[in-house]
C-alpha cells in the first residue's frame, strides 16, 4: 500500500448527488464517458449499461467503506461457499436498496427514456438451477441489510442455466450468453487472480527443523480471476461482496508452437483452463459426478480459502482464523474446502496435524439441501486421487482418526463404523461428501423442520446419535425486498398504507394484517391488486409467448424444476382428468370452476422423464387449448424459460401455490413461502417447509392431502403396486387411458407409452396413490373459490401470517445456532 497525498484522496469517498439533477448529470457522463455515445445516438443498451453503473456509483462509497470497516474492527464474517448464486436483475434491487427509485425514474424522463425499457433490457444472472442458488442470492441480501458482514464465494459460469425453447412441444436448450451485452454489475480483480494447482503427486521431505513433511507436487493448475458484486443492503448503507471466480491459463499460449504456425494448438491450455468455469452444470438435486464438476469445485473453494487468509488474515497469524470466519458449506459441493483448509495449515503454514484440525473444525459449518440418496455427492477415490492427491491422503487420515474415535465409543460394532465411514467401498471406493462436511463441520442443519428430523433419523442417523448437538435446524427464508417489494409494488404499497414503513425489514409485523381479513374495504383492495397482477403477467404472456388468457379465472400455478419427486406429472393427471369428465359428458361445464393452469420448469438437459413430461404438458396444453367444449374453462399454459425474473412476475398474480411433492422428498421449497407471501392459497403435501406454513396460516387456509411422510415410509415398505390404484379408481383409469390412447400425441399411442408405464409399473414417487386425495383436494379449492370473500380472506391471513419466511429470520437462526457473528456497527 502508499501512501497518498492529495487532500481530495485523504477525504472520504463521497456518493453523488442524491437529486434528480445529480443523477442526470450522472447518467450523461456515464453515457458520454464510458459507453462514448450521445444521448441522441445511444441505444438502449448504452443506456441500460450506463443507469446501472451510474446506480453502482451511489453504492461504492458506503461498499469501500464497509471493506474497510471490517478489516480494522477483524469483525468475524461469514464466509458463504455456494456453487451456485441465482442472482436475477440487478438493477431494481440496486435502485430499490439506494433508494433512488423516483429519483432515477424522472431524472431518465427528463432524458425522455422510460426506465421501464432499461429494466428490460438486463439479462439475469442464471448462475444457479433452483432453490438452492435462490436461497443463497436471499441469504446474502438479507445479511447485508442486517449489517452482517459476509463474503459471499461462487463461480463466474460464463454461461449460467440454459435457455429454454421449445420446438414443437419438446425442450430445446440453448447456452445463456449473459454476458454478451456487457455485464455493468461486476468488477474485475485481475491483479488478484490466486493460481490453483491440480494434479502430480506428493512427496515426503524432511524440512530444516528435521520434521517430517509432505509437499503436493501437482501436475498442472491455473489462475482464477475474481470479479466483485456489490451486494447492497436495503436503506441502510452497507454493502457486502460477493466474489464470484472464473478460470484463466497461467500461460495465454505456447509461443514456440504458435510461431511454428498451429495456431489452434497453442492456445490449447487457454482452451482447457477456461473450461473449468465455463457452464454450469445442469442437474438440480441429481449431481453428475463428472470430472470437470470436481474440478469446479476445488477451484472455487480454493481460491476463496487462498483469497480469504490473504485479504483479511493481514498479520498472517493464522490460528486467529475461527475468530475471523465461518465458512458455510452450501450443500456438499464446496466441501472438498475442508481437506484444502487442513493442506494449507499444515503443508503451508507448517502448523502440525492436530492443531490444524482443530481450527478446521470451527471454521465449517455444512448445510445439507436434500433427502434423496442418489442426491448425495460421492466422488471416486480414483478420479479425486488423480486430481487432488494430496487431499485425497488428507481425506484418509481425517476418516481414519475419525473411525479410531468410532470404534472406540462403540466397541464391537464395525458394522457402525463401516457405515459411518466416510470412505465407501461399494459399488466403487469413494469419498462420501455429505459425511466429511458432518465429520468436519461444528453444526449441519437441514432446511426445514421435518428435513432436519429425517436427516437425524435416517440420512445421517448414526451421526446423529453420536453427536446429538451438532445437529440444527434453520428453515429457509426468502427476501421480501425482491419477491414482495420488487415483485409485487401494489400489494406492497397496500401493506405500507395500512401498517407504515418497517415491515420489509422486520416481515413478522404483517401479523398486524390479521385484522384487515376482516375489513371489507381492504380485502376489496387486495382483490383489485392481485388482479391488476394478473394483468401484468397476462401481457406478458402475450408478448413473450403470444398467448392469450381470459382475465376471470382461477390462477393455478406450479413452477419449480421439472423433478419426478415434485410430481408435476400428478397436477397435469388432475388437468387431464377435468378435461376427460367433460369431454365424455360425465360433469357438465357449468359445474366446473374456470382455471388458468401455469407450469414453469426447466428439465435437466439429460433427464429423460422429466423432458417426456414436459413434452406431455405441451401435448395436452395444445390439445386442450384449442378444444372449442372447453375453451371458457380450461386453458393450459407453459411459457419457456422459467428464471427469476418471470417469477417475479407470476408469483404475485397467482391465486392457487401448487407444492405438491411426495411427503419427505422435498427438503423445504421456497417457492411455497413466495406464494403465501403474495397471498396465494397452497394446495400441497405435508412435506419441507409446506408442513411450517400450514401450521402458521391454519388449517381452513391451507389444502392438504396426501399421505404423510411415516405412511410413505410405511407403503415403501410394504411394496408399493401402483396399478392397482389404476385398476381401483375408475377415474384415474379413464385418465390413465386418455393419454394412452394417443388422445394427445394425434392418436399415436406409443409416444406416452413410457411415461404411462412408468406411472403404473414403478411410479417411485407415489403419484397415483396421492391422486384421489389431490383430486378431492382440488374440489375444495373450487368450493372455497366460490365464495370470492372467503377466498379473499383467506389470502389476506396467508399474508399476515407468513412473516416467518423471510430470509432475514433465516439468518437470524444461522446466527444464533451456528455463526455467532456480530452486526457492524
Ligand atoms: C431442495 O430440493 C430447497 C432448496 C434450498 C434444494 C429444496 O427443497 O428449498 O434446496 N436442494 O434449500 C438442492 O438443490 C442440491 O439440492
Amino acid at each position: 500500500s502508499f501512501q497518498p497525498t492529495h487532500p481530495l484522496a485523504l477525504a472520504p469517498v463521497t456518493s453523488p448527488p442524491h437529486s434528480v439533477d445529480g443523477f442526470v448529470r450522472e447518467f450523461l457522463r456515464e453515457l458520454n464517458t464510458d459507453a462514448g455515445v450521445t444521448l441522441s445516438r445511444s441505444t438502449v443498451n448504452d443506456q441500460y449499461l450506463s443507469l446501472a453503473r451510474t446506480v453502482r456509483h451511489y453504492l461504492s462509497a458506503r461498499w469501500l467503506e464497509n471493506t474497510r470497516k471490517v478489516r480494522e474492527t477483524k469483525a468475524k464474517m461469514v464466509g458463504y461457499l455456494s456453487a451456485e448464486f441465482l442472482l436475477g436483475r440487478q438493477l431494481g434491487n440496486a435502485l430499490l436498496a439506494t433508494d433512488l427509485e423516483e429519483i432515477a425514474e424522472k431524472a431518465l424522463a427528463e432524458c425522455g427514456i422510460d426506465i421501464a425499457t432499461l429494466r428490460a433490457q438486463e439479462v439475469e444472472p442464471g448462475l444457479g438451477n433452483g432453490g438452492l442458488g435462490r436461497l443463497a442470492a436471499c441469504f446474502i441480501d438479507s445479511l447485508a441489510t442486517m449489517g452482517v458482514p459476509c463474503i459471499g464465494y461462487g463461480i463466474r459460469y460464463e454461461y449460467g442455466i440454459f435457455r429454454q425453447t421449445f420446438v414443437d412441444g419438446r425442450q430445446v436448450e440453448q447456452p445463456d450468453t449473459w454476458l454478451s451485452l456487457g455485464s455493468p454489475w461486476e468488477f474485475p480483480h485481475p491483479e488478484h487472480a490466486v493460481q490453483v494447482d491440480f494434479g502430480g503427486h506428493t512427496e515426503t521431505y524432511t524440512d530444516g527443523d528435521g520434521v517430517e513433511r509432505t509437499r503436493w507436487v501437482p501436475a498442472w493448475n491455473v489462475l482464477g480471476m475474481p470479479y466483485n458484486y456489490m451486494v447492497p443492503g436495503y436503506q441502510n448503507g452497507q454493502v457486502n461482496t460477493l466474489r464470484l471466480w472464473s478460470a484463466q491459463a497461467t500461460k495465454a499460449f505456447d509461443l514456440p508452437t504458435f510461431n511454428s504456425g498451429d495456431y489452434a494448438d497453442a492456445v490449447r491450455a487457454q482452451t482447457f483452463a477456461e473450461n473449468i468455469t465455463k457452464v454450469l452444470y445442469p442437474e438440480d438435486s441429481t449431481p453428475q459426478g463428472k470430472e470437470l464438476r470436481l474440478q469446479q469445485q476445488y477451484f472455487f473453494v480454493a481460491c476463496s480459502i487462498r483469497d480469504f487468509l490473504d485479504r483479511f488474515i493481514l498479520d498472517g497469524d493464522v490460528t486467529t482464523l475461527p475468530e475471523r470466519v465461518i465458512f458455510q458449506l452450501n450443500d456438499t459441493h464446496p466441501v472438498i474446502a475442508v481437506p484444502e483448509l487442513m493442506r494449507v495449515l499444515v503443508d503451508i503454514e507448517k502448523l502440525d496435524w492436530d492443531a490444524a484440525w482443530a481450527i478446521t473444525k470451527q471454521c465449517f459449518a455444512y448445510t445439507c439441501h436434500t433427502l434423496l440418496p442418489e442426491a448425495l455427492e460421492v466422488w471416486p477415490t480414483e478420479l479425486l486421487g488423480r486430481l487432488l492427491p494430496r487431499h485425497l491422503e488428507i481425506i484418509y487420515r481425517i476418516n481414519d482418526e475419525f473411525l479410531a474415535e468410532v470404534r472406540a465409543a462403540y466397541p464391537d460394532d464395525e458394522l457402525r463404523a463401516r457405515q459411518m465411514s466416510i470412505i465407501a467401498e461399494y459399488p466403487e471406493r469413494s469419498v462420501r461428501m455429505a459425511y466429511l462436511a458432518t465429520v468436519a463441520g461444528s453444526k449441519v442443519n437441514g432446511v426445514a423442520e421435518l428435513h432436519s428430523q429425517l436427516l437425524r433419523d435416517k440420512v445421517l442417523h448414526d451421526f446423529s446419535e453420536y453427536w446429538p448437538e451438532k445437529f440444527t435446524n434453520v428453515t429457509n427464508g426468502v427476501t421480501p425486498r425482491r419477491f414482495m417489494r420488487l415483485a409485487n409494488p401494489g400489494l406492497s404499497g397496500l401493506i405500507t398504507e395500512t401498517l407504515g414503513t418497517g415491515w420489509l425489514t422486520d416481515l413478522e409485523r404483517l401479523a398486524e394484517l390479521e385484522p384487515y381479513a376482516e375489513d371489507a374495504d381492504f380485502r376489496d383492495a387486495f382483490v383489485k391488486i392481485k388482479e391488476a397482477n394478473k394483468t401484468r403477467l397476462y401481457r406478458l404472456l402475450q408478448a413473450r409467448d403470444g398467448v392469450a388468457l381470459p382475465g376471470h379465472h382461477l390462477l393455478d400455478v406450479m413452477v419449480k424444476r421439472l423433478h419426478e419427486y415434485k410430481r408435476q406429472s400428478l397436477k397435469l393427471l388432475h388437468i387431464v382428468s377435468i378435461y376427460e369428465q367433460i369431454i365424455t359428458g360425465k360433469v357438465a361445464l357449468d359445474q366446473i370452476t374456470p382455471r388458468t393452469f401455469v407450469f414453469g420448469a426447466k428439465a435437466a438437459p439429460g433427464y429423460r422423464i422429466a423432458k417426456e413430461t414436459i413434452y406431455l404438458i405441451n401435448s395436452v396444453a395444445k390439445v386442450v387449448n384449442s378444444d372449442p367444449l372447453v375453451k371458457d374453462v380450461l386453458k393450459v399454459v407453459f411459457p419457456a424459460n422459467y428464471n427469476v425474473t418471470l417469477a417475479e412476475t407470476l408469483i404475485p398474480a397467482a391465486d392457487l401455490s401448487e407444492q405438491i411433492s411426495l411427503a419427505g422428498k422435498e427438503a423445504s421449497g421456497t417457492g411455497n413461502m413466495k406464494f403465501a407471501l403474495n397471498g396465494a392459497l397452497t394446495i400441497g403435501t405435508d412435506d419441507g417447509a409446506n408442513v411450517e406454513i400450514r401450521k402458521l396460516v391454519g388449517d381452513e387456509h391451507f389444502f392438504l392431502f396426501g399421505l404423510a411422510e411415516p405412511e410413505v415410509a410405511e407403503l415403501q415398505a410394504k411394496g408399493y403396486h401402483p396399478h392397482e390404484y389404476y385398476e381401483s379408481d375408475p377415474q384415474l383409469k379413464a385418465t390413465l387411458d386418455l393419454i394412452a390412447s394417443g388422445h394427445f400425441s394425434g392418436g399415436d399411442r406409443s409416444v406416452f407409452e413410457p411415461l404411462v408405464s412408468n406411472l403404473l409399473y414403478d411410479d417411485r414417487f407415489m403419484a397415483l396413490a396421492d391422486f384421489k386425495d389431490y383430486a378431492e383436494a382440488q374440489a375444495r379449492v373450487d368450493a372455497a373459490y366460490a365464495d370470492q370473500e372467503t377466498w379473499a380472506r383467506s389470502a389476506v391471513l396467508n399474508v399476515a401470517r407468513s412473516g416467518f419466511f423471510s430470509s432475514d429470520r433465516s439468518m437470524r437462526d444461522y446466527i444464533d445456532r451456528i455463526w455467532h457473528t456480530q452486526p457492524l456497527r
